[in-house]
C-alpha cells in the first residue's frame, strides 16, 4: 500500500508525462507503424519494422515496446524473438484502411493543436488564441489562420471528418428529425452570404469557435432564414451546468482558447444564446459520447 502522499506524486507524474504519451501515439502514426503491421501477412519483429520504415533499430524497439504498454500494440515471443501486431484499438482507429481511422485528426493534433498548446500559459494570460505565437500568422480573420495553407485546410477538414465518422451517429439519433424535411448543414462563410431556406439548420462544431457576440449574430441570421416551425440543431461538447466538467469538455474549451475565438459552453449558456436570437422550445440531450445535441 502506498501513502496518500505517494499516490499524489504518482498522479502528478502521470499528468506530467501525459504529453509523452501523446507524442508516442503521434510518432507511431506518422511513421506508419500501424499501417505496416496491418498490411504485413504476419506479426513483425522490431528489426523488420525498422528496416521497412527506414528508422533506427534502437528508437523503433523503444517505440514499439512503449506502444505495447499503451495497448496500441501487442507482442508475442516466439523462439526468443519479440513479434508485434496491432490490437483491436489500433486496428479499428489507427489503421488507414479502417473506416473509423483517426489518423488525419492525430496528424492535425500533432502538427497544429499541439504547437498552440505549447503556448497555453500565454493564452491564459492574454485570453487569446496563439496562432501568431505558434505559426507567425495573425488571427484577426480566424479562418484565414486556421486555413493558413491549402494543406492545412484539408488536414483540418479531414481530421474533423475522422471524429465525425465515429461520433456523428449518436448525436443525429438524439432527436427525431423527421419533422424537418429540408436540412441545411451550415458551414463555410456564413456570416455574410445569404442562408438557404430550410426546416432545420445544423450547426455542428461551429458555435464553439466564436464569441457570444458572433454566435448571437449567426443565430439571429438563421432565425431570420428559418421556415415557420423550423429549428436549429446545435452539436457541441456540453460543459456541466457549473462548468466544472466533464474533463474532456473542459480540455476542448481550453483548446478553443488556444486555437479559436470561442469556448465550450454549458446548456444554460446555449439556451441564453438561442433565446436571444428568438428560438424557443430549447431541449438539451447529452449522448455520453464526445458530442451532445441541442434542438431549438
Ligand atoms: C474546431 C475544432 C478543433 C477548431 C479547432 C480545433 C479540434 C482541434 N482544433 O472547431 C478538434 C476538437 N476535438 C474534437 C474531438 O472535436
Amino acid at each position: 500500500m502506498s501513502s496518500p502522499e505517494e499516490q499524489a506524486f504518482r498522479l502528478l507524474t502521470e499528468y506530467s508525462n501525459g504529453f509523452m504519451v501523446s507524442q508516442v501515439l503521434f510518432a507511431a502514426c506518422e511513421l506508419g507503424v500501424f499501417d505496416l503491421l496491418a498490411e504485413a501477412p504476419e506479426p513483425l519483429g522490431a528489426a523488420a519494422v525498422a528496416a521497412r520504415l527506414g528508422t533506427s533499430s534502437h528508437g523503433t524497439e523503444l517505440l514499439l515496446d512503449t506502444c505495447v504498454s499503451l495497448k496500441l500494440l501487442q507482442v508475442e515471443t516466439k523462439t526468443g524473438k519479440a513479434l508485434y501486431q496491432n490490437t483491436e484499438l489500433s486496428s479499428t482507429y489507427l489503421v488507414r484502411a479502417s473506416p473509423k481511422c483517426q489518423g488525419n485528426m492525430l496528424r492535425y493534433l500533432a502538427r497544429t493543436t499541439y504547437l498552440c498548446w505549447g503556448h497555453l500559459t500565454q493564452a491564459v494570460r492574454d485570453g487569446r488564441n496563439q496562432y501568431l505565437e505558434a505559426f507567425g500568422v495573425p488571427s484577426d480573420q480566424l479562418f484565414s489562420a486556421i486555413y493558413r495553407s491549402e494543406d492545412e485546410r484539408l488536414q483540418f477538414m479531414r481530421g474533423l471528418q475522422d471524429v465525425w465518422s465515429v461520433s456523428g451517429r449518436p448525436v443525429l439519433g438524439a432527436f427525431d428529425l423527421s419533422p424537418f424535411p429540408l436540412i441545411c448543414d451550415v458551414g463555410g462563410d456564413f456570416f455574410k452570404d445569404p442562408l438557404p431556406e430550410a426546416d432545420l439548420y445544423i450547426l455542428a462544431r461551429v458555435l464553439h469557435d466564436w464569441t457570444d457576440e458572433r454566435c448571437s449574430r449567426l443565430l439571429a441570421r438563421i432565425h431570420g432564414a428559418c421556415k415557420p416551425g423550423g429549428g436549429v440543431l446545435v452539436i457541441e461538447s456540453l460543459l456541466a451546468a457549473d462548468g466544472r466538467g466533464p474533463l474532456t469538455a473542459q480540455l476542448y474549451s481550453l483548446n478553443m482558447l488556444v486555437q479559436t475565438e470561442g469556448r465550450e459552453r454549458t446548456p444554460a449558456q446555449y439556451r441564453a444564446l438561442l433565446a436571444a436570437a428568438g428560438f424557443r422550445h430549447v431541449q438539451c440531450r447529452r449522448t455520453g459520447g464526445l458530442y451532445d445535441a441541442i434542438l431549438a
